[in-house]
């Protein structure tokens, strides 16, 4: 009852406990200062103690939040990033900086050899990098960095002169990772997702042997607790999957993990849909983009989609299956403009139902189902609510029209980066600060929705409209 009383009386209450004038001022200088001490001269790093290296889907998050401070840095990190592109496409997941002691992360540039091991799969020969990759969210964050300063964009020709690497990228993953046949691009090492430990790779993952405990030495320990870390066995088993796909000179379609997941196709839809309106400022039409864009929300449909559990769910490409674990990537495909009406109202419902608690008993949105038998509010990614996913689910419910549901995350994330010293993730039900603070993303996109209009920025990921235009026919 009292909840429901919090409930009703909360605009009122956002307005009061939360006063824009003096937070946002002190928000804005300390998350500048957590994105400056992060800076490297030519990017930024996640973490400095947890993780010194430049991460790919980091990056993207940090280049939307670093735009409103420095533009120029917001461009040079994503265009950092890409200099280390592979001849194949891919866009890898870390950038190694090769002044960090090799044993300050692992796996290091010497697990992953990528300038040997990934010679033929074209890994630049002067930086080395791991050879998996993360998310595409970089296209999304190239548009709306040249937003920021169109002027400046055009000026030092960012757009004309990353547009060929986004594309290449995108051709990869349609091309390359289509491993389940179906239109869609799949993960084949839970990194590449970007939510490591979820309980979504259970099932998938119990059928890698994992390589034994004493043939490597895991570096997350010196920094973050063994209890809100990854299990000895897990690693064991990234491990291994990491080697073999190693030893077979990073080439796809072999592993023994594929999973087709909702967030990473739903972020490459968003993408798709931002490299058309790249391909449009740089006086294309982008029409193709914009349907091979639709086309693969209807294989998200058609593949991913549960409509009596109401939300998207991970196909295990080897197992063939649904896999029935509610993750917040299940969620994320709200983001999407021109998905169906009938679709974004069970996310929505979904979203505040008692899986997720939405705007009730939790915090931002837990990685995990509350009710799941694997949930834990502070292991990695198996409950704790992260920023960057708040944020998506932020642009979502604003993009469909829940703008008191927007404004509620919203505030969520302001208030709790804020109180949290930039944590990486919290505890979904107390917001208490879990693994390490001071960390980039949070400090970025809660800058971002500091400085973003709501009122004026529905539009950000995709045109409606056009989309609607090209529904009839493939104009590409
Ligand atoms: C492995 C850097 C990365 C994030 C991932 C997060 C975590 C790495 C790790 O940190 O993954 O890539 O060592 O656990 O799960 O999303 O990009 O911040």
């Amino acid at each position: 009852m009292e909840r429901t009383a919090q409930l009703v009386a909360r605009p009122a209450q956002r307005t009061i406990a939360y006063d824009p004038a003096d937070r946002s001022s002190s928000m804005h200088t300390r998350a500048a200062r957590v994105l400056e001490s992060n800076w490297t001269g030519a990017s930024t790093v996640p973490s400095r103690g947890l993780y010194p290296h430049q991460w790919s889907w980091d990056s993207a998050f940090i280049a939307i939040g670093l735009r409103h401070l420095s533009p120029l840095r917001a461009q040079t990190e994503l265009e950092t990033l890409l200099t280390a592109q592979w001849g194949d496409g891919r866009v890898p997941h870390i950038v190694f900086n090769p002044s960090v002691p090799l044993d300050a992360y692992f796996p290091s540039p010497d697990f992953w050899r990528s300038s040997t091991a990934g010679r033929a799969a074209g890994a630049p020969r002067t930086v080395q990098t791991s050879g998996i990759v993360q998310p595409p969210v970089h296209a999304l964050a190239a548009w709306l960095v040249h937003r920021a300063d169109p002027g400046l964009s055009r000026g030092r020709g960012f757009l004309a002169r990353i547009y060929p690497r986004l594309a290449a990228w995108h051709r990869y993953l349609l091309h390359r990772r289509d491993l389940g046949g179906g239109g869609l691009a799949s993960v084949v090492h839970p990194w590449e997702q970007g939510m490591d430990n979820s309980p979504c790779w259970d099932a998938p993952l119990a059928r890698v042997l994992p390589a034994p405990a004493r043939s490597f030495r895991r570096a997350d320990l010196d920094h973050g607790a063994p209890e809100d870390r990854p299990t000895d066995l897990d690693y064991g088993r990234y491990v291994r999957l990491a080697t073999d796909y190693r030893d077979a000179g990073y080439a796809d379609g072999k592993g023994a993990f594929a999973v087709e997941d909702p967030a990473f196709n739903a972020l490459l839809i968003a993408s798709e849909h931002a490299l058309a309106r790249i391909a449009c400022e740089l006086g294309a039409t982008g029409t193709a983009r914009h349907a091979r864009a639709e086309r693969l929300t209807t294989a998200l449909l058609d593949r991913l989609w549960d409509p009596e559990r109401g939300m998207f769910f991970c196909r295990d490409v080897r197992g063939g299956g649904l896999i029935p674990e509610r993750g917040v990537s299940g969620l994320i495909p709200l983001l999407l403009p021109t998905l169906p009406r009938e679709i974004t109202a069970a996310l929505v419902r979904t979203a505040r139902g008692p899986h997720f608690s939405l705007d009730d008993t939790t915090r931002l949105v837990p990685s995990y189902d509350l009710l799941g038998e694997a949930f834990d509010p502070q292991r990695y990614w198996r409950g704790p609510a992260w920023f960057n996913t708040a944020w998506l689910l932020e642009r979502g419910l604003r993009t469909h029209g829940e703008r008191d549901l927007a404004d509620g995350l919203r505030s969520s994330v302001l208030e709790l980066a804020e109180s949290s010293g930039f944590a990486e993730y919290v505890d979904p039900y107390t917001g208490a600060a879990c693994g390490t603070t001071d960390f980039s993303w949070t400090a970025a996109l809660a800058l971002d929705l500091l400085h973003d209009e709501p009122a004026q920025d529905t539009h950000d990921i995709g045109e409606t409209k056009q989309i609607k235009d090209i529904k009839g026919g493939d104009r590409g």
